[in-house]
């Protein structure tokens, strides 16, 4: 049941899309003041959901703000990421599902001031709230998700594996990272460009001397079933002669500043303007640049940037080099010192900026800080738009940095900026279901880490839980070791746990595309299966993935095995060298199980079907019907098996899914 509450008057950001009437407010259930909202939460009340955030599957115990922010060191101190998922699930006695529908910031105070309040704070009392209840978690999540609206779905080739870097700087090098995988027997279906590609960080633009064999390489590549996934920022050059700063300043497609002036801000490029993708008409003409990228054979784009990051405006530059200037002379003490260091840190993403320039939303004039939430959602449903106009048949992979609900039904996103940490190996892990729960079901994180120097066990680790994820790729930052599977020692144990990937495809594919086109989630916390069951509700670093198994990803360097929680009868299902084979049968309750790095564990659900494929070096060589089923117990109930072309938007559950039966 969702009820739709409508305070003062909420700029509309179309995650809804199919809006109940509203109800009278004097109905809304728990406490209220001003633009405050206070939930009571019971001892046992879990609190899941919030999409893209720092801490656990169970919220509670914090504060959390919704501000999309470029930020790279996701440390528990922080309170928000790249996105904003305003969507939580108060879970105990009662599954109560609420939405805030606002652009503007949101604070969630989750039983961090007081343990038994979840207190929602607005600094504008716009905003439109649904309050769903249901019988269970699930219940509540799918009819969440039945009014925001289908997730996105890529084509099948983006549930391969895909290597990326910051950067690979020329034509060779790409050759080189599609012969070391294939001379190697890593499977790979997708290599990334990032914005050394480019020609000076110039969207919709290629190198013309270290990518001047672009269209050939594309080709090539293609050859080899490996795409080419190039980056798009959300700033524009500003550079005389570059056509799409000359087009949009002439139409007057980018943001303007208080007076009317196109609003400068520093990005990658040096000097650039933000076009204005909340405008629909600037929006479909920023859509449509991706034409060029598209017509020279590519088909998957990650759109960066878009919080909007800002490095810094020209308007803030100038005061700070005035201020500067008296510092300069002055004999720098305790207070002093640190007003100049934080003046100078304080000049990316300044609060102070976003406040500077315009959009036109919906035929209004916006200031950016009450819309900063949706530019990259709406960056991204650009694209995506545009895709549907030039290739309307055929499915592009998009994924996105910055996302806000709704955001969702256009494209993925990648959890950002991490770092070669085992704690965020486990954020990973946590962030799974909560970004399920708010339609983002094409997700992953950078695999080992963006950020700092990864190492060997955490590669093997981190790709043991990554092949679940149906965005697997590995990326790390310039300056950071290389990353690519080849460059380890130990890259056999790499390679055969990739491909194990590649054996679970069928089953991940199918199981994605019932919880897309079911408005369900893929990854669940075991609270939302075993709610009744007080200790598996309390399980902060295990996932049910799909309708058949459970993970325990080993998370800690060093360990060689752990404790697992078992909340029914399960068999483990081992992979050794990359092979299968049944295990120990385990009961309900606690059991230490060994995981030596590079075996990867699965454990099966008794009466349900696990099907595996025989795998292959890319997602093109893999037999979709040659499958191999695993299951035990004495009523095996079929397995409802969804496959289809996987280029064509031709999704239909019934027509798709295939009963398999042992
Ligand atoms: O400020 O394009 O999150 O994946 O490699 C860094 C360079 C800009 C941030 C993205 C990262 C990408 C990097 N970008």
């Amino acid at each position: 049941m969702t009820r739709r509450y409508c305070f003062g008057k909420p700029i509309d950001t179309e995650a809804v899309l199919n809006k109940p009437e509203c109800s009278p407010r004097e109905e809304f259930p728990v406490k209220r003041e001003n633009g405050r909202f206070f939930f009571p939460l019971t001892e046992e009340d879990i609190v899941y959901g919030l999409g893209e955030n720092v801490r656990g599957i169970n919220k509670r115990g914090w504060i959390y703000e919704s501000m999309c922010a470029d930020d790279g060191v996701h440390g528990e101190d922080k309170v928000s990421l790249y996105g904003a998922h305003n969507f939580f699930l108060i879970s105990g006695e009662r599954h109560l599902g609420v939405f805030w529908d606002t652009p503007g910031k949101v604070t969630f105070d989750v039983g961090y001031t007081r343990y038994d309040l979840l207190e929602v704070r607005l600094e504008e009392l716009d905003v439109d709230c649904y309050l769903i209840e249901g019988d269970s978690p699930d219940a509540v999540v799918e009819e969440f998700r039945g009014l925001i609206g289908r997730s996105y779905i890529p084509p099948l080739w983006a549930f391969g594996y895909g290597q990326s870097r910051w950067s690979y700087m020329t034509s060779e090098e790409v050759r080189e990272v599609a012969r070391k995988h294939r001379e190697h027997r890593i499977p790979l279906d997708s290599i990334y460009l990032d914005i050394d590609y480019m020609e000076r960080y110039k969207d919709f633009t290629v190198d013309g001397e270290r990518f001047g064999d672009f269209e050939e390489l594309v080709r090539e590549m293609d050859e080899e079933h490996i795409h080419l996934v190039p980056i798009i920022d959300a700033g524009v050059k500003i550079e005389e002669g570059y056509e799409v700063y000359e087009e949009g300043k002439e139409k007057g497609y980018f943001c303007k500043d208080e007076q009317g002036e196109d609003f400068v801000v520093g990005v990658w490029p040096g000097k650039c303007h933000f076009p204005d993708m909340l405008d629909e008409e600037a929006g479909a003409w920023f859509g449509n640049q991706y034409q060029k990228l598209l017509d020279m054979g590519i088909d998957g784009f990650w759109n960066d940037m878009n919080e909007p990051a800002i490095f810094y405006s020209e308007k803030h530059m100038k005061e700070v080099f005035d201020r500067i200037g008296e510092f300069r002379t002055k004999n720098l003490d305790v207070n002093s010192y640190f007003e100049f260091t934080g003046m100078v840190a304080g000049i990316a993403n300044n609060q102070e900026d976003y406040k500077s320039f315009y959009h036109n939303y919906q035929g209004r004039r916006i200031r950016h800080d009450q819309v900063h939430n949706i530019f990259g959602y709406y960056m991204t449903r650009r694209a995506s738009e545009a895709f549907d106009r030039l290739r309307p048949d055929q499915r592009v992979l998009l994924y996105s940095r910055s996302s806000y609900v709704g955001m969702h039904r256009y494209g993925g996103i990648w959890q950002g900026d991490n770092l070669g940490w085992w704690s965020h190996l486990a954020l990973n892990i946590k962030m799974m279901p909560s970004l399920n729960m708010c339609g983002f079901l094409y997700t992953g994180a950078d695999i080992g880490g963006f950020g700092s120097n990864t190492t060997e066990d955490l590669m093997i680790r981190w790709l043991s839980f990554a092949i679940f994820t149906p965005l697997m790729r590995n990326h790390s930052a310039m300056g950071t070791r290389k990353q690519e599977v080849y460059q380890f020692e130990r890259q056999e144990a790499m390679g055969n746990i990739i491909k194990i990937r590649y054996q679970l495809l069928p089953y991940l594919y199918s199981e994605f595309m019932k919880a897309a086109l079911g408005n369900r989630m893929m990854f669940r916390p075991l609270g939302f299966l075993y709610g009744k069951d007080s200790l598996a509700r309390r399980v902060e670093d295990q996932l049910m993935v799909g309708e058949s198994i459970m993970i325990a990803p080993v998370y800690e360097q060093n360990a060689l095995g752990r404790t697992v929680y078992i909340p029914e009868r399960m068999k483990l299902l081992r992979f050794h060298q990359g092979e299968p084979s049944f295990g120990q049968m385990y009961e309900k309750g606690y059991h230490y199980v060994e995981m030596p790095l590079g075996d990867v564990c699965i454990f099966l659900r008794e009466n349900y079907i696990l099907p595996l494929s025989r795998g292959g070096e890319h997602v093109e060589a893999v037999d979709w019907q040659d499958l191999t089923l695993y299951s035990f117990g004495e009523q095996v109930k079929p397995y409802g098996y969804y496959s289809d072309d996987g280029v064509s938007k031709d999704y239909d559950l019934e027509k798709n899914v295939l009963l398999l039966a042992v």
